[in-house]
C-alpha cells in the first residue's frame, strides 16, 4: 500500500509541496471530502471526525495495522496504539497518548478506539480477559456519570481523564488507573437551554423498575428543577433505558455490588430533589431568614441520604460561625437569608455529585489495581482549548492545561528531532517557533502569577472579584501576554499560543474558594448511608508538591507582599481550605510529571462543521482548529531540517525496485545500495544527507519523485506479470 495514495493529497504533511497554512488545509480537506479522515505530521495524527460509521474499526483493519510500521500503511489511529504499544514492549518504556481537540471533535472515540486495539492484539488468558473487561467496562461507566449531552455533542464529557494501563512483562494488560480531571460539577444544578443534566440521572429515571422507582421515590424527568432548566431530556443517538442497563452492567463489572448500587441510586434521588428543596422568608427586609417551604421533601430527601430531616433544614438554613479561641471559642448558629439557603443547598448538590464522581473512579481503580510496577501506557482525553463568549473560571482552568500541554510538546518535539539529529551526526538547524513558558508563568508562577494572586485573594475576607481584577492589573502591566479592557472593568485578556482570550473575573473567587460550609459535612459525616459518610470521609492522598505548597502558601500569607496593596492582615489561624486552582495546578503538575517521563504520542482531533454532519467542511472552524492544536507551527518544526527521515534498510526496501543497480535484489550494505540508487535516479547531492543510521531528505519534491516512479514501476511489474502469466496458461 502506498504512503501516497493518488488523488487525496498527501498521507504526511510534511510531503506537502507547499508549506502554508492554506495549503495544510486544502489537504485535509480534500481528504476529508474522499472519506479519509487520518493524516500525519511525521510521528503526529491528525483526525478529522467523520460523523458517520466509517468501517475502519473491524478485526480485518487491526490486523493490518499488526506489528506494522506506520510508513508501510496509510496514518490511522490504529497506527499509533501499535507504534506505542510496541515501543513499550521494545525499549520497556513508559508511553502516552495524548488525544486534543475541541468539543466534539473525537477524542473519547479516539481514546476507546486505542483501547479496543489494545484488547484485541494481547493475550487471552482468564486473569487478562478479567482485566482487559474491566478497563474496558469503565468507559460506559464513567460516560454515565461524566457526560452530558451538550449542544455541542451529544455525548460531551465534562471531565478530564488520564487512563494508564499496565502492562506486565508478556506484553498483557495486568492492571491499570484512572485520573479524573475538573468535572463540571455546575452541571449538576444548571445548564443551558437545549443541553441535559449528567446521562446517569435520565437512565435512573428511565430505566429503574416500577418497584425502584417508588423506593426511591423517583418522579418524572419534568419535574425536577435540576433537570428542566435545559428544557431537554432526550438526545439523539442514545436510549437512556438500554445504557441505564449497561451502566449496571460495567458497575457490577468494577466491582460495584447490588446493595451499593442502591445507595448511589439513592444519592442520586437526593440530590436531584435538593433542587426542588424551596425556602420561605420569615421577617422582613435583610433580616428575613430562610426556612424550608415543603418539610415533606425534606424529608424524603433525609430518608434517602439517611440523615435526620430536622438537622438537614438547621444545616441549610443557618450557619455556624466559631469565635474566639482555645477554651473561649464559642460558637453560634447564624440564621441565612432565601438566598444564602439557595446557595448552601446548590453548594451542597454539587458537592455530593462530584464526590459521589470520585468514589465511582476510586472504585473502578479499586477493580484494576496493581500491586506490581511495570510499564504502562497513558491515554490523555482532555478537554481542548475553549474560546466562548464569556469566558469564566473553567475556561481558564482548562486553557491553563492546554497551554502546559502545548509547552510540553513543542518541549517534547523539539527535544526528539534534535536528539535525533545529534545521534545521527546531522547538523541540527535551530528553530524558531513560539516559546510559551512566558504565558504558563503568568498563570502558574509563584509568588506572583495569577492562580497565587488569586489565592491570596480568597484569603482576604473582604477579598473579592473586583480586588483581584485591580491587582491582577497592576502586576501584570508590563506582562506583554496580559492586557484588560478599558472599557469593560470585569474583564482581562490572555494572549494564549493559540489566540487572545477574554476572561470575565465574574464569580473566579466564588468558584476557586469553592466552599462547602462545615455545617453541611457535618451533616453528611451523620449519614447512616455509609456511602454518603464513606465519599466525605475519604481523604485524597496528598500529590507530592501540596506540602511544600502548602509551607510556601503560609509563608506567603504570614509575610504578606510588599507590593499587593494589601492593608489589611489575613487572619493566620485561619484554616486554609485548599482551593479549586490550587488542587487543579497540583493535579496538572502531577500529570505534567508522568507525561514528561513517558514516550510521547499524539493526536490531534478535528471538528470539521458546527452541525455534527459528514462530508461538511467549514473552513473558518477548520482554519480555527489548526491554529489552536498548533499545526501549522509543528508542521514547520517537523520540516525545519529535513522532511523526510528513514533507516537505509527500511529505504532500499521501500526503492530498490526503481535502479538497475539495485534491482531485482538488493544484498549488499543498505546505505551503499541507497547511494547507488540516488545517484543512479540523479538526484542531487544537496537534496540529501547521510547520518549514521538514517537517510535524511530536505525537500518533498525528490520524495515525490521516487513515489511517482514507483507507482509507475509496480504497475510495470504487475503487467509483466501478468503477461508472463498469460503465457504460461
Ligand atoms: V468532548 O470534548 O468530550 O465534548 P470529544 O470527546 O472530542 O468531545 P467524541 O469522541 O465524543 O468527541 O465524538 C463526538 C461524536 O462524533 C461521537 O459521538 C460520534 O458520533 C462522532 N465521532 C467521533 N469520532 C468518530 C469516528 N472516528 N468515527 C465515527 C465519530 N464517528
Ligand atoms: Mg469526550
Amino acid at each position: 500500500m502506498a504512503t501516497k495514495q493518488k488523488n487525496v493529497g498527501v498521507d504526511d504533511l510534511v510531503m506537502l509541496t507547499e508549506v502554508s497554512e492554506k495549503s495544510l488545509l486544502d489537504n485535509l480537506n480534500q481528504r476529508y471530502k474522499d472519506g479519509v479522515i487520518y493524516t500525519s505530521i511525521g510521528p503526529v495524527l491528525i483526525s478529522l471526525n467523520p460523523y458517520k460509521q466509517l468501517g475502519i474499526y473491524g478485526k480485518d483493519q487491526i490486523n493490518l495495522y499488526k506489528g506494522k510500521h506506520e510508513f508501510e500503511i496509510p496514518p490511522h489511529i490504529y497506527s499509533i496504539a501499535d507504534k506505542a504499544y510496541r515501543s513499550l514492549l521494545s525499549e520497556r518504556e513508559n508511553q502516552c497518548i495524548i488525544i486534543s481537540g475541541e468539543s466534539g471533535a473525537g477524542k473519547t472515540e479516539a481514546s476507546k478506539y486505542i483501547m479496543q486495539y489494545i484488547a484485541s492484539i494481547t493475550g487471552s488468558s482468564t486473569e487478562v480477559e478479567r482485566v482487559k473487561k474491566q478497563i474496558l467496562e469503565s468507559n460506559p461507566l464513567l460516560e454515565a456519570f461524566g457526560n452530558a449531552k451538550t449542544l455541542r455533542n451529544n455525548n460531551s464529557s465534562r471531565f478530564g481523564k488520564y487512563m494508564e494501563i499496565q502492562f506486565n512483562l508478556g506484553g498483557d494488560p495486568e492492571g491499570g488507573k484512572i485520573t479524573n480531571y475538573l468535572l463540571e460539577k455546575s452541571r449538576v444544578i444548571n445548564q443551558t437551554v437545549g443541553e441535559r443534566n449528567f446521562h446517569i440521572f435520565y437512565q435512573l429515571l428511565r430505566g429503574a423498575s416500577a418497584e425502584e422507582k417508588s423506593k426511591l421515590h423517583l418522579l418524572s424527568p419534568e419535574s425536577y428543577v435540576y433537570l428542566n432548566k435545559g428544557k431537554c431530556y432526550t438526545a439523539d443517538g442514545i436510549d437512556d433505558n438500554v445504557a441505564f442497563k449497561q451502566t449496571r452492567h460495567a458497575m457490577k463489572i468494577v466491582g460495584i455490588d447490588e446493595p451499593l448500587q442502591e445507595q448511589i441510586f439513592r444519592l442520586l434521588s437526593a440530590i436531584l430533589l435538593l433542587g426542588n428543596l424551596n425556602f420561605t422568608a420569615t421577617g422582613t427586609g435583610n433580616n428575613s431568614n430562610a426556612t424550608i417551604s415543603d418539610k415533606n421533601i425534606a424529608n424524603t430527601i433525609g430518608e434517602l441520604m439517611g440523615v435526620d430531616p430536622i438537622l438537614l433544614e438547621q444545616s441549610l438554613i443557618s450557619r455556624m460561625i466559631s469565635t474566639g479561641q482555645g477554651a473561649r471559642v464559642s460558637n453560634y448558629q447564624v440564621p441565612q437569608n432565601v438566598e444564602q439557603a439557595l446557595y448552601a443547598r446548590d453548594a451542597f448538590a454539587k458537592a455530593l455529585y462530584s464526590k459521589l464522581f470520585d468514589f465511582i473512579v476510586r472504585k473502578i481503580n479499586e477493580s484494576i489495581e496493581v500491586k506490581t510496577s511495570g510499564k504502562v501506557i497513558g491515554v490523555l482525553d482532555i478537554y481542548g482549548f475553549e474560546i466562548f463568549e464569556n469566558n469564566s473560571f473553567e475556561q481558564f482552568c482548562i486553557n491553563y492545561v492546554n497551554e502546559t500541554l502545548q509547552q510540553i510538546f513543542i518541549d517534547l518535539t523539539l527535544k526528539t528531532e534534535q536528539e535525533e539529529y545529534v545521534s545521527e551526526g546531522i547538523k541540527w538547524i535551530p528553530v524558531d517557533y513560539i516559546n510559551n513558558k512566558p504565558c504558563v508563568d503568568l498563570i502558574e508562577k509563584k509568588p506572583i502569577g495569577i492562580l497565587s494572586l488569586l489565592d491570596e485573594e480568597c484569603l482576604f475576607p473582604e477579598g473579592n472579584d473586583a480586588s483581584l481584577m485591580e491587582k491582577l492589573n497592576k502586576h501584570f502591566a508590563n506582562n506583554s501576554h496580559y492586557s484588560n479592557v478599558q472599557q469593560v472593568r470585569n474583564q482581562f485578556i490572555i494572549d494564549h499560543y493559540a489566540g487572545k482570550v477574554f476572561y470575565n473575573i465574574n464569580g473566579f473567587l466564588d468558584k476557586n474558594r469553592d466552599t462547602l460550609f462545615n455545617d453541611l459535612v457535618t451533616l453528611a459525616l451523620s449519614s447512616k448511608v455509609a456511602l454518603v459518610n464513606e465519599i466525605f470521609t475519604y481523604v485524597a492522598p496528598p500529590l507530592e508538591d501540596v506540602e511544600q505548597e502548602k509551607k510556601n502558601r503560609d509563608k506567603m500569607v504570614r509575610g504578606g507582599y510588599a507590593n499587593t496593596g494589601a492593608k489589611s492582615v489575613i487572619p493566620t489561624d485561619k484554616k486554609r481550605p485548599i482551593t479549586a486552582g490550587f488542587q487543579f495546578k497540583n493535579q496538572v503538575g502531577a500529570l505534567l510529571k508522568s507525561l514528561y517521563s513517558c514516550s510521547p504520542h499524539y493526536i490531534r482531533c478535528i471538528k470539521p462543521n458546527e452541525n455534527k454532519r459528514s462530508l461538511d467542511w467549514d473552513q473558518e472552524k477548520c482554519s480555527e482548529q489548526v491554529r489552536y492544536l498548533g499545526l501549522y507551527e509543528n508542521l514547520l518544526v517537523r520540516r525545519a531540517g529535513y522532511c523526510y527521515r528513514q533507516t537505509f534498510a527500511k529505504f532500499m526496501r521501500r526503492y530498490y525496485m526503481l535502479a538497475k543497480s539495485t534491482w531485482p535484489k538488493w544484498t549488499g550494505d543498505a546505505q551503499q545500495g541507497a547511494q547507488l540508487l540516488l545517484d543512479e535516479l540523479g538526484i542531487p547531492k544537496q537534496e540529501y544527507q547521510f547520518g549514521k543510521t538514517k537517510i535524511f531528505i530536505r525537500n518533498p519534491q525528490p520524495l515525490h519523485s521516487l513515489e511517482d516512479k514507483r507507482v509507475v514501476r509496480i504497475e510495470q511489474l504487475v503487467t509483466m506479470l501478468q503477461s508472463v502469466w498469460k503465457m504460461y496458461k
